[in-house]
């Protein structure tokens, strides 16, 4: 039987990340992009798919084991399970779908609910995906303290504490940054970089 590239890799560990959000925010994309398979013009609703693949972080080798799960059809049973034996999570919602920002509060919640009942923290990281769609603006955060407007990264931080990014996955950018500063959280390097590209700035970069 072939060994897994974890078995042959001395300094090699292995991760499984969720990957949730509403339908069609473009999970599946996001999934194709890091593994290099090319984009898919249509939505195809998924059920439920596993995904194994190596990524170099920092000077060390992963292997991901990622779950794919279904924004479409609601399990949440599935995602309890999904949610019992993460390390880590991808929370995905895109601008062109209002509500799907709305719905990671749930996902928040049963996070939480699972950290409590592992008694172990779930690192996770929102992911703001169709960053190549134009005129469409983030939503607007008030700080309840502040009383000032703050942008989508500083209200996913200051509410959830976890990092945020921007991203096309039809143009395959910042797909793979998205595992990579999840894997900043799950296992910290030497060598970090600066802070994550905003999404103002890659929306920039994208008309241009
Ligand atoms: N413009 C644009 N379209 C995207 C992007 N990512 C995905 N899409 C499109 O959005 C649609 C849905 O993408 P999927 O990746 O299937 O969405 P999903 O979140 O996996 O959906 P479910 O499996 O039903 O939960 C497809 O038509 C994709 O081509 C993106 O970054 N930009
Ligand atoms: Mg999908």
């Amino acid at each position: 039987m072939l060994s897994s590239f974890c078995e042959q890799a001395d300094n090699c560990r292995k991760y499984t990340v969720a990957i949730f959000g509403d339908s069609g925010v473009g999970k599946s994309s996001i999934v194709r992009g890091l593994i290099n398979e090319s984009v898919i013009q249509e939505h195809i609703p998924t059920v439920e798919e596993f995904y194994v693949t190596e990524i170099t972080h920092g000077k060390k080798s992963f292997e991901l084991h990622i779950i794919d799960t279904s924004g479409t059809y609601e399990f949440p049973a599935m995602r309890k399970v999904a949610l019992h034996k993460v390390d880590g999570v991808v929370l995905v919602y895109s601008l062109d779908k209002p509500n799907s920002f709305q719905k990671l509060e749930r996902y928040m919640e049963e996070i939480k609910c699972s950290s409590r009942e592992r008694k172990r923290k779930i690192p996770v990281i929102v992911v703001s995906n169709k960053a190549d769609l134009p005129n469409l603006a983030e939503p607007k955060f008030f700080n309840d303290v502040r009383g000032v407007e703050i942008n989508s990264s500083d209200y996913v931080e200051s509410k959830w504490g976890c990092p945020w990014l921007a991203s096309s996955a039809r143009f395959n950018l910042n797909v793979a940054k998205i595992f990579h500063r999840l894997l900043d959280e799950l296992c910290p390097v030497e060598n970090k970089k600066g802070p994550p590209r905003s999404g103002s700035i890659l929306r920039a970069m994208l008309r241009h």
